[in-house]
């Protein structure tokens, strides 16, 4: 017979000495909690000391689980639940020890995560705050979304909801249907006259055809034109090619105070369509001059005209500086020619301002439609 003396900090592990050592056929013949007489290891409250005894040779450790396995594994519990009877630990204790180990397993588990720089999923699906903030910024940021309506986003939901992995595409969805005016009507003038305005090369002329062609096609509207635009050579005889195509008056206004008697000739038309000149919005006499004309023309509906094509930095600044309008409507074009069309949100967004059209191509007069918001958004979050 083998005898000998294990010590453990805890039960569990000078067991599993006692069954490393002797097998787990091992008799247990004594155990007691005993003091550490070491000063260093004074939080050491105390230890375990089980002496043990086995028959024999030293156990070889079965290799592979089976039901022998198992029932050696059961005998050697039972054989604890003595021993710690003896010490005064109970099953109860036993468990909330296995309970601990098992949490302190998970808390590594999730710190070695984070340490290997993956984002530390728990078992909920949470992700780090931070790191979830990151995430979905760039894939946002990717899709075109501006960062003032990613932060927002961010701010106001992370207030009422705790945002997720799988969460935060429904939230956001939620968000832009409450926050962007999903309310559609069906564009029609209001006014009689319309003027189109905007920086240069946007595509006002080519708007301007597509919306005559579906009055005049569409809804059998006498459509006239009225151009301020005579700096190109050119800017007339675009508008007169589209004039002649539909058969529709053409005015040319050369200077502000011819502007009332163009108007005047073109007084037998439904609609009456205003171009004017690409003026640059960072040029002061340029937008002293549209203040000029647009003072000049009696009641109407102004069109300010935004490419897609520029970032949210400078559609703020050209808003910006059309802003001594009371009203006007925005249209964005050349959507075909971004793969950010976010654009849209983010003007939305920004400006609660109406978008009465969006256009995607230079086809007069097919490349032009109202813009329903709601269908807009499940479009570029589909993307
Ligand atoms: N891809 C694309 N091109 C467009 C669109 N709308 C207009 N264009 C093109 O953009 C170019 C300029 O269009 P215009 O209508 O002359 O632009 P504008 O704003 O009147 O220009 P200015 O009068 O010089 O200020 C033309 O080649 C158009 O065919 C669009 O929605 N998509
Ligand atoms: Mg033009």
């Amino acid at each position: 017979m083998m005898i000998k003396r294990f010590l453990g900090k805890s039960v569990t592990e000078a067991m599993n000495m006692v069954k490393n050592e002797l097998g787990e056929n091992a008799v247990i013949l004594h155990t007691k909690r005993i003091k550490s007489n070491n000063i260093f290891k004074f939080w050491e409250k105390e230890q375990v000391e089980i002496l043990a005894a086995h028959e024999g040779k030293q156990q070889e450790r079965p290799k592979q689980k089976s039901d022998h396995h198992k029932a050696v594994k059961q005998d050697f519990k039972s054989r604890i639940f003595e021993a710690d009877d003896q010490v005064g630990v109970t099953k109860k204790d036993y468990n909330s020890i296995e309970n601990e180990v098992s949490n302190i397993k998970d808390m590594v588990a999730e710190i070695k995560k984070t340490l290997s720089g993956s984002p530390a999923i728990g078992e909920s699906g949470q992700i780090a705050a931070k790191t979830l903030k990151d995430e979905i910024t760039a894939s946002l940021r990717k899709k075109g979304f501006s960062q003032e309506l990613i932060d927002k986003f961010i701010k106001s939901v992370s207030e009422k909801n705790e945002i997720t992995v799988d969460n935060f595409k429904q939230l956001f969805r939620e968000y832009l249907q409450s926050e962007l005016s999903s309310e559609y009507e069906a564009f029609e003038f209001k006014n009689k006259i319309n003027v189109f305005i905007g920086p240069t090369g946007v595509g006002k002329t080519t708007t301007l055809a597509k919306l005559a062609s579906n009055c005049v096609l569409n809804e059998s509207k006498k459509v006239g034109f009225l151009t301020l635009d005579t700096y190109r050579i050119a800017a007339v005889e675009q508008l007169k090619i589209y004039s002649e195509i539909l058969n529709m008056p053409l005015e040319v206004a050369y200077n502000t105070s011819s502007i009332k008697e163009s108007l005047e000739n073109l007084s037998d038309s439904d609609i009456i369509l205003v171009d004017t000149a690409g003026r640059s919005h960072r040029n002061k006499m340029h937008m002293k001059e549209i203040r000029r004309f647009l003072d000049s023309i009696p009641e109407k509906d102004i069109f300010l005209v935004i490419s897609a094509n520029y970032n949210i930095e400078d559609i703020s600044d050209i808003v910006d500086e059309y802003n001594f309008i009371d009203d006007f409507n925005i249209i964005i074009t050349k959507l075909d020619e971004t793969s950010k069309q976010a654009v849209v949100m983010n003007v939305l967004h920004k400006y609660k301002r109406k978008i009465s059209h969006i256009t995607f191509g230079q086809n007069v007069p097919d490349d032009i439609s109202g813009l329903v918001v709601s269908d807009f958004i499940e479009k570029v979050l589909k993307e």
